[in-house]
């Protein structure tokens, strides 16, 4: 049986924790309307003006216009960007547009360095957009488990695909260990295949390639070479944190923290509802590799863990996809419209969350959430390891603060 146990509190501390065509530009132009015996040439270049004007008027009310058509997302304009692009010329019916790379909104000056850890599951997807559409966060790496949803090759180039979606192509991505530690579990193979094809859609290929070391390598050499403490954002399995702490024990000491998705600490956990094991305690996350939770949460580094006592107030509603549907301003918002759209069905059943994506959301404002002071064990099968270092644990969510955020993240970038 593995799941998390709560052990009495120790600190009782709670904290409030974008359309438009490519115009050529008009032309000056002589011709007066109205007139008889024009001569042919001034005809036509009469009509060349009419034609140019009402180009123009279909740019500036393009968006609108092309809205009620029902084609919006044909086209798109990066905020900040200062042009329009045409992103496709023809509709097919029934196919999509294709999506073009982003611009990232620019760094501030005291952007904080992040390395997210991720196991490139759906929600993963969504969750890393909207880190690096943060100005105030400087994402230095990502490396991706090879314990959790994704196949770690196809999960390392969805990953460098989607920092291009996001305008950041440059930011390194390794793959990690696929096998966790003694006492782990497989992700459910369907599952897998799913988020290893990004659920079919397609989205331009980056022409960088994958880091050439291993995830553990790269995280490794990020933390200690970074002048300032790096902000761990972790999202699946802790496979590869665990790695690299037991590499390098040092490596807790520039860590600014470590926010985690993952575990259940006062409710039922979610690996019973997705697989015949029979556990209704466990979160898979923490299922997929126990020993490596129980090394994290034992390493003395500080901690925020987001478990399912909080992403179980930010299920993904009908509403948040309703508003999604109609502000959709960017290629990220216009993928996370289009995974959301393949999630309809578990969004109306109520089975969906924003577990990752509210994770990050966390990682990067503490007050959408409630948190208790908390020193957790991890319960293996084998026996127990225990993390005695009190944990900050989210137990509540502010939702409709966090959609907020989410949402103008994803379309402008900017802070609230
Ligand atoms: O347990 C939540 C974790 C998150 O990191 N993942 C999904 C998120 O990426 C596993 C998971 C639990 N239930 C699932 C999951 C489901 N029904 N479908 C896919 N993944
Ligand atoms: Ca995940």
């Amino acid at each position: 049986m593995i799941e998390m146990l709560a052990e009495p509190p120790v600190r009782g501390a709670e904290q409030r924790c974008r359309t438009g065509l490519y115009a050529p530009a008009a032309q000056p132009s002589q011709s007066r309307s109205g007139r008889k015996g024009r001569s042919p040439m001034k005809r036509v270049l009469l009509i060349a003006v009419v034609s140019v004007v009402a180009l123009l008027i279909l740019v500036a009310a393009g968006g609108p216009l092309l809205k009620a058509l029902g084609v919006q997302g044909l086209f798109m304009i990066e905020p900040g960007s200062g042009h329009l692009r045409l992103v496709r010329a023809t509709v097919e019916p029934g196919s999509l547009p294709e999506l073009v790379h982003g611009a990232a909104p620019a760094l501030s000056g005291d952007a904080k360095p992040m390395i997210i850890d991720t196991d490139m599951a759906d929600d993963d997807w969504m969750a890393g957009l909207y880190l690096l559409r943060r100005p105030d966060v400087d994402v230095k790496a990502i490396t991706v488990a090879g314990t959790g949803e994704a196949h770690c090759r196809p999960g390392a180039q969805n990953a460098l695909d989607l920092a291009g979606l996001a305008g950041r192509p440059g930011i390194p991505v390794a793959c990690g260990s696929e096998t966790p530690l003694p006492g782990g579990h497989p992700f459910p193979s369907a599952w897998r295949e799913r988020v290893d094809s990004l659920f079919g859609l397609s989205i331009p290929r980056n022409a960088n390639t994958p880091y050439a070391g291993s995830a553990v390598e790269l995280l490794s050499r990020v933390v200690e070479q970074s002048p300032q403490r790096v902000h761990l954002v972790v999202l699946g399995p802790l496979t590869n944190v665990a790695q690299a702490i037991e590499d390098g024990p040092g490596l807790v000491d520039n860590l600014e923290r470590i926010t985690i998705m993952g575990g259940a600490v006062n409710v039922p956990g979610n690996v019973g509802a997705s697989s015949n094991s029979g556990n209704d305690l466990a979160e898979w996350n923490i299922y997929a590799d126990p020993r490596a939770a129980a090394v994290v949460l034992g390493s003395g580094a500080p901690i925020t863990l987001v478990p399912l006592d909080a992403t179980q107030h930010v299920p993904v509603t009908t509403g948040f996809l309703k508003k999604l549907r109609h502000d959709r301003r960017t290629p990220a918002a216009e993928f996370v419209y289009r995974v959301l759209t393949q999630k309809e069905s578990d969004i109306r059943s109520g089975s969906y969350y924003f577990w990752d994506p509210f994770a990050a959301a966390v990682g990067t404002d503490e007050t959408l959430a409630v948190f208790e002071e908390m020193a957790l064990i991890v319960v293996e099968e084998e026996g127990p390891q225990s993390g005695r270092k009190p944990v900050r644990v989210a137990n509540s969510a502010d939702a409709a603060g966090f959609e907020r955020l989410f949402l103008d993240t994803l379309n402008n970038g900017r802070l609230p």
